[in-house]
C-alpha cells in the first residue's frame, strides 16, 4: 500500500497534538512537528526511497525513534503509538486545537471544567455563555472564540498544490499502467497551477473496451465510489481527496484535456469565440456542423479557432484570449531560467542545516548564487543574529567563497519591518551586506492606512533590497495584511526595491494577482525559496508556477539574471 508523505506528516502532527493535550514535554512535541514539516516538504515520496534502501534517520531532525515510526507506517499503514494516544485522549479534543485561541492548556481546561471535548460541545457552551465562567476565560475570549468558530466553519476543504501532487503522481502512474491506456494527464486546477486544489481531475485516452473504471475502483487508496461508468468515474481517496476521471478515445484526448483543465470561465469564453466562427467546442473536439475538425491535441483545438497555444496557468479568463489573438502572450518563466535564490536560512538562526550544507544543496539545485539571509535579533526572532553573530557569519561566507566553486554566496539578513516602518537593525550594521531582506512578522491587523504607511516608510529606508512575503498571509491560516498595494508597488519601482514571490507552499506571497500588478508597475520580482532545509530549494518550482500564473516572463524576475547583473541591481537598492 503506497503511503504518501502527507499521510506520514499528518500522523506526526496528530501525535504532536495528542502529546500536547496529554501535557507531554515540549521537546518531544517539537520533534514530531519538525519531522512532520520535514516529511511534508520532501520532493520525492519517502516510501519509494525507503523501498530503495534509504534510511529515514538520515533526514534532518529525524532520529532513530522517529525513523522507526516512519518505517512502521510505510510498511503497515499504521502507527501503534499514535493508536495508543488516540485511545488515551478523549475523542474530539484535538479538533479544538484548530481554533487560534485554543492551545492544549485551554483545551484541557475546558474539558475539565465543562466536559467540552468537541467543537460541537464548544458551540453549545458558547451559545449558553458558559465559557466566560471558566477561570481565565472571560467574555472577551468567549467573543473571540465565537468568531473563530464561525470562520472555521467557512474554511475551504482544499489542499495545497504540493499535497495534491503527491496523490496525483501515484494515480497518474497507476492509470497509465492499465493495459490499453494511451495517455493520462492530470487536468483541472492542478494543471493550472493553482495554489490550492479542490479535487483532482484526470483525463485518460483509451480505446472503447478498456475498463478504466473497474481498474480505478481497485486502486488501493480508494475509500468510496461516488460515480461509476464507462466514460466517467468519481472516487474519494482515503485521505478525503476526491478524484474525477474521464475516459475518451485518443482522437478526443486534446479536447477533453482542454475542457477539464478549465477554468470554467475560460472554457465558456472559448466556446463563445468558437460560436462566432461557426464552430462548436466540447470535450470530444471542435466541430463544423457534424464534422470534427480538431481534438487530438490541445494545439489543434486552439488552432481550429485561430489561436496560438495558451499555457494552462493563463486559463483563468484574465485577458488571455485578447493577448492570444494579438499574438502578445507572455513568454512564461521556467524553473531552468532561475539563476539564484535571494532568501535562505541556516542553523545560525531557525534553519536546520549549516551554511556549507545549504550552499551545497543550492549548487546541486542548479543555482549559481545564494543569499544567506538569517533573521536579525529582535523580539520576533527566537534565535536572531546580533551584530557579533552577523559578523561571524560574514567571515564564514568570505572563507566559503574563497573555497567553493560553481556558486557564490551573498551576504544578507532578514530584518523585521517594525510597526512604524523602521527596520530592526541600525543602518551601519546593514551597510556591510550585499542585500537586506525586510519582512513584516508582527502587527498584522493594522488599518489599511497604517499598514500602507508602514510599508512605504520601510521602502524609504536606505538599505532595503527586497520586501519579503509582502502580504504576510499564510494560506488558510492568516489573512493578508490590508494595504494599498498600488502605492507600495509605485514606491518600490521608484526606489528601486525588489518584491518577493516567496515560494514556501503555505505562503506563495505575492500571489498571482498581486505579482502581476507589481510587475505591471515595473517592479522586479525575486522568486525565493526562503529555504530552511536543504530540501526546500524544491519549493522554487511552486514559486515559478505562481509566477507563471502572474503572466511573468524571465525579464520580470531579478533572479533570472547572471550574478554580475544581480549584484548591480542589489547595489542600486542601497540608496546613496
Ligand atoms: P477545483 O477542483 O475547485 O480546484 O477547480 P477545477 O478548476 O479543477 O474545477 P472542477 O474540478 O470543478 O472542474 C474541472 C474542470 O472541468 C473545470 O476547470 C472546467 C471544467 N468544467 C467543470 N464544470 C464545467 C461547466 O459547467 N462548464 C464548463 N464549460 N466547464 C466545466
Ligand atoms: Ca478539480
Ligand atoms: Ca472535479
Amino acid at each position: 500500500m503506497p503511503v504518501h508523505n502527507d499521510e506520514i506528516a499528518t500522523a506526526f502532527d496528530e501525535i504532536a497534538d495528542l502529546l500536547s493535550l496529554s501535557g507531554e514535554n515540549q521537546f518531544r512535541i517539537r520533534a514530531y512537528r519538525r519531522a512532520a514539516q520535514t516529511v511534508r516538504a520532501l520532493p520525492e515520496e519517502l516510501a519509494a526511497r525507503i523501498a530503495a534502501g534509504f534510511d529515514p534517520d538520515r533526514l534532518p531532525g529525524i532520529g532513530a525513534d522517529l525513523a522507526g515510526k516512519i518505517r512502521e507506517f510505510v510498511a503497515s499503514g499504521h502507527c501503534k503509538s499514535l493508536e495508543a494516544l488516540r485511545r488515551s485522549v478523549p475523542r474530539g479534543l484535538r479538533e479544538m486545537l484548530a481554533l487560534p485561541d485554543i492551545g492544549p492548556q485551554r483545551a484541557r481546561a475546558l474539558y475539565e471544567a465543562l466536559g467540552i471535548h468537541s467543537l460541537a460541545d464548544l458551540k453549545e457552551s458558547l451559545d449558553h455563555h458558559r465559557i466566560r465562567r471558566v477561570p481565565h476565560f472571560g467574555t472577551r475570549l468567549e467573543e473571540r472564540l465565537r468568531k473563530s468558530l464561525e470562520a472555521l466553519g467557512e474554511r475551504s476543504h482544499r489542499v495545497s498544490w504540493n499535497v495534491a501532487d503527491g496523490y496525483a503522481q501515484g494515480l497518474r502512474r497507476f492509470l497509465a499502467a492499465i493495459p490499453g491506456v494511451a495517455q493520462v494527464e492530470v487536468a483541472g486546477s492542478y494543471r493550472r497551477g493553482r495554489e490550492t486544489v479542490g479535487d483532482l481531475d484526470l483525463v485518460v485516452a483509451a480505446p472503447a473496451g478498456v475498463d478504466v473504471d473497474r481498474a480505478l475502483r481497485s486502486y488501493d487508496e480508494v475509500a468510496a465510489v461516488l460515480a461509476s461508468g464507462r466514460t466517467r468515474s468519481s472516487v474519494v481517496l482515503r485521505s478525503g481527496l476526491q478524484v474525477d476521471v474521464r475516459v475518451v478515445p485518443p482522437a478526443s484526448f486534446g479536447a477533453a484535456l482542454y475542457y477539464f483543465t478549465g477554468s470554467k470561465a475560460h472554457n465558456i469564453r472559448l466556446r463563445t469565440i468558437a460560436v462566432a466562427k461557426g464552430l462548436k467546442v466540447n470535450e470530444y473536439g471542435v466541430y463544423r456542423g457534424r464534422n470534427r475538425i480538431a481534438g487530438e491535441t490541445e494545439e489543434s483545438v486552439l488552432g481550429a479557432v485561430g489561436l496560438p497555444y495558451i499555457a494552462p496557468e493563463l486559463r483563468e479568463d484574465r485577458g488571455e484570449f485578447d493577448a492570444a489573438s494579438a499574438r502578445h502572450l507572455p513568454d512564461l518563466v521556467t524553473r531552468e531560467q532561475l539563476t539564484g535564490d535571494l532568501h535562505a536560512h541556516t542553523r545560525a538562526t531557525d534553519g536546520n542545516a549549516s551554511l556549507e550544507e545549504m550552499v551545497d544543496a543550492a549548487r546541486r539545485a542548479g543555482l549559481r548564487y545564494l543569499a544567506i539571509t538569517d533573521h536579525s535579533k529582535y523580539l520576533g526572532a527566537v534565535h536572531g543574529l546580533d551584530a557579533t553573530g552577523l559578523s561571524r557569519q560574514i567571515d564564514q561566507i568570505d572563507e566559503l567563497n574563497a573555497r567553493v566553486r560553481g556558486i557564490r554566496v551573498l551576504k544578507g539578513i532578514e530584518v523585521d519591518v517594525l510597526e512604524d516602518g523602521s527596520l530592526a537593525l541600525p543602518d551601519p550594521a546593514l551597510a556591510r551586506l550585499d542585500l537586506v531582506v525586510g519582512a513584516v512578522h508582527s502587527q498584522f491587523a493594522l488599518s489599511r492606512r497604517k499598514q500602507t504607511d508602514r510599508l512605504l516608510r520601510a521602502l524609504d529606508r536606505p538599505y532595503l533590497s527586497v520586501l519579503a512575503h509582502p502580504t504576510a498571509r499564510l494560506i488558510d491560516q492568516r489573512a493578508p495584511i490590508d494595504c494599498d498595494w498600488s502605492q507600495v508597488f509605485r514606491r518600490a519601482e521608484e526606489r528601486p526595491c525588489l518584491l518577493e514571490l516567496n515560494a514556501q507552499p503555505d505562503r506563495l506571497d505575492l500571489d498571482d494577482v498581486l505579482a502581476r500588478e507589481a510587475a505591471a508597475s515595473g517592479v522586479l520580482i525575486s522568486i525565493a525559496s526562503d529555504a530552511h532545509r536543504i530540501e526546500d530549494f524544491a519549493f522554487l518550482d511552486g514559486g515559478v508556477r505562481q509566477a507563471r500564473r502572474a503572466w511573468l516572463s524571465a525579464s520580470a524576475i531579478a533572479n533570472t539574471r547572471p550574478l554580475g547583473e544581480v549584484r548591480r541591481l542589489l547595489r542600486r537598492t542601497f540608496l546613496k
